[in-house]
């Protein structure tokens, strides 16, 4: 908190906490707000307005404490708005998926990744904003739900050659610890003509790293159905290599970060070519994340990664294009499962 200058007209906002039975006790949280900060002179109601939005950053932050006023603090509408929204458009399912491709770098077809986006006030909200908000009003499942319906909905019914491709949704806490994920995505894929192998179920190794009880349970049951793992955003979470021992995932995707470097003067490829040869060792088929230049490109099949995800190949789009795209004639491949780990 910055002290007080001598002489600064100073407004106090105060709250007290409920008094609980079996002993009163009262906190107090303090927002302070100091007249002659800026350059232009507040009005008294501006003054007080800022000493009240202080005083409630002080109460989020815990009660009892005394927090002065900084530019950018909140009264926590915006949040409460935010959720309310996401929660009215996931109920009346108007989140949108779009679909990013994967290719083998050579060019063919593999599969696509689903992604949720959203557009509020005719704004796209980002997925960081707006997952969080969903998660907090306790509708995230509700939403993987639909994505996945959605995706499984796709690859059956819309796309051309389905059985030659596979769709990876990204994988929820929620859903990672709900003990009958494995039933209940047979059941889907069941009721969509679709192989387990034929859907992918990307998770962070952040998340991974959250519950793993619970988690490692689920992943049991999913492996045992078939239905594949991707460790997402390989490289930048913690204990990477446990999390290849443990699991070990089907498909191993490198994160964007190591990805950009590529093909820049002086930019080492030794750390991706190691990265890349772990994950063949323990059987993963390894996808390069982000790419979005054509030396990119170049370095990742001189290197040997098995597929490619980036905007140079294509960005995420809605089904349409998806189904378009699944259309292009392409070389004779074998089935979803391809490309093989060598
Ligand atoms: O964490 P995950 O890899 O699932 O993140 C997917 C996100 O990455 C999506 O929001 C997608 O829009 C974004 N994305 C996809 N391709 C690229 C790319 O080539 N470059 C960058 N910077 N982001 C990408
Ligand atoms: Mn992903």
């Amino acid at each position: 908190m910055p002290p007080a200058s001598p002489g600064a007209s100073c407004t106090r906002s105060t709250s007290r906490s409920i008094c609980r039975a079996g002993g009163c006790r009262w906190h107090a949280s303090i927002g302070i707000a100091l007249l002659g900060d800026g350059p232009a002179r507040l009005s008294g109601e501006d003054l007080l307005r800022r000493a009240d939005l202080a005083m409630y950053a002080a109460k989020r932050a815990g009660k009892g404490i005394a927090l002065a006023y900084q530019e950018g603090m909140t009264d926590g509408s915006h949040e409460l708005d935010l959720r309310s929204d996401v929660s009215e458009a996931i109920v009346t399912r108007s989140i949108d998926v779009h679909f990013q491709p994967m290719f083998t770098p050579a060019g063919s077809l593999l599969g696509f990744e689903a992604l949720s986006r959203w557009t509020r006030h005719g704004k796209a909200v980002p997925p960081e904003r707006f997952i969080p908000a969903a998660e907090h009003a306790g509708l995230l499942r509700t939403l993987d739900e639909w994505v996945l319906e959605r995706t499984l909905t796709l690859l059956a019914t819309e796309l051309a050659h389905p059985h030659e491709l596979f769709v990876a949704v990204n994988a929820g806490m929620d859903q990672l610890t709900t003990p009958g994920l494995a039933d209940q995505l047979a059941r889907m894929l069941e009721r969509h003509g679709l192989a387990p192998a034929q859907l992918v179920l990307e998770v962070p190794e952040n998340r991974l790293y959250k519950d793993p009880d619970a988690t490692a349970a689920t992943l049991q049951g999913l492996r045992r159905l078939g239905v594949r793992l991707a460790l997402d955003d390989f490289g930048v979470g913690y204990s990477s290599l446990t999390r290849l021992h443990e699991l070990p995932p089907d498909i191993v995707k490198i994160d964007r970060s190591f990805i950009s470097p590529l093909g820049r003067p002086g930019s080492s490829t030794d750390l991706l070519a190691g990265m890349i040869d772990l994950a063949h060792r323990t059987g993963a088929m390894v996808v390069a994340e982000g790419v979005e230049r054509p030396e990119q490109l170049a370095e990742v099949r001189r290197l040997g990664c098995d597929a490619v995800q980036g905007y140079l190949l294509g960005s995420p789009a809605p089904a349409a294009e998806a189904v378009e795209l699944s259309r292009v004639p392409r070389a004779p491949r074998t089935r979803a499962t391809t490309p093989q780990p060598q």
